[in-house]
């Protein structure tokens, strides 16, 4: 199996889901059903560093590919994602082309970008930092989440950053802005645009969907879907395994 930045690149359909709960044994279960991919959330969950490393050990012993949507753009969310491993990131909230340059320089080596050659886990704890850094040119994925109406605003300069494989798209957090900022357009209409924009500028989009049949539509569109996550997977079971009996 080729890596998972070569596959988005080639825009193979491409679907896993968010991993928020803080757990390795969530990820052997979750890594079972064999998603091409899993991305570890530490945006929206208590996982620190240390669980991280061992989610992403288990996603590996698993063979599955592990993203990280970090916690946030600063370089050293992303430094430690890729330092323990990952084999990409989700940047959350990128809004303008500085940031996009900013999320560029902390996740590649020179000369792309700044990232620091650390004797961390992806480096094989020191004996291996010359292989990494040749790895990690062709194998790192950069994803910049776009969720707001400033980055569909700014879209087209976005991705004319060298050095972005995904443009997702986070519709939740977009509906949000687009409803307190009293927006005229659509939410389809701004998916739309930031479809458009990557399709222009030669980059895969994304989405996150909440379940299967959403996931079924947007996948005849597009080839990168991310879908619920493990805890939503779990409150909708005992939900329903919960409910009153009848
Ligand atoms: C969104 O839909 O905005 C997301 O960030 C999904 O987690």
């Amino acid at each position: 199996m080729s890596v998972l930045r070569e596959r988005i690149a080639a825009r193979e359909a491409l679907r896993g889901p968010f991993m928020a709960i803080p757990s390795p044994v969530a990820v052997e279960i979750v890594a079972g059903a064999k998603p091409d991919f899993i991305c570890i959330d530490c945006e929206h969950s208590p996982i620190g560093d240390g669980l991280l490393t061992d989610m992403i050990r288990a996603a590996d012993v698993a063979g599955v590919p592990s993203l990280v949507r970090v916690r946030g753009k600063a370089a050293p969310n992303i430094s430690a994602a890729l330092d323990a491993g990952a084999c990409g990131i989700v940047v959350p909230h990128v809004a303008t082309a500085a940031e996009a340059e900013a999320v560029v320089r902390a996740a590649r080596f020179a000369p792309e970008g700044a990232r620091g050659a650390g004797p961390g886990r992806a480096a094989g704890h020191i004996r291996d930092i010359g292989t990494l850094v040749e790895r990690a040119r062709r194998e790192t994925v950069v994803a910049v989440q776009l969720e707001t109406l400033d980055a569909v605003q700014n879209v087209d300069a976005i991705l004319a950053v060298p050095g972005i494989d995904v443009a997702f798209i986070g519709p939740g957090d977009l509906e949000v802005d687009r409803v307190a900022r009293g927006a005229s357009e659509t939410l389809e209409a701004l998916i739309d645009r930031v479809i458009a924009a990557a399709d222009a500028a030669g980059v895969p989009a994304g989405i996150f969907t909440p379940n299967r049949e959403a996931s079924a539509r947007w996948m005849k569109r597009l080839a990168f879907v991310i879908e619920g996550s493990d805890a939503l997977w779990l409150t909708q079971a005992s939900d329903q395994a919960l409910a009153p009996l009848g």
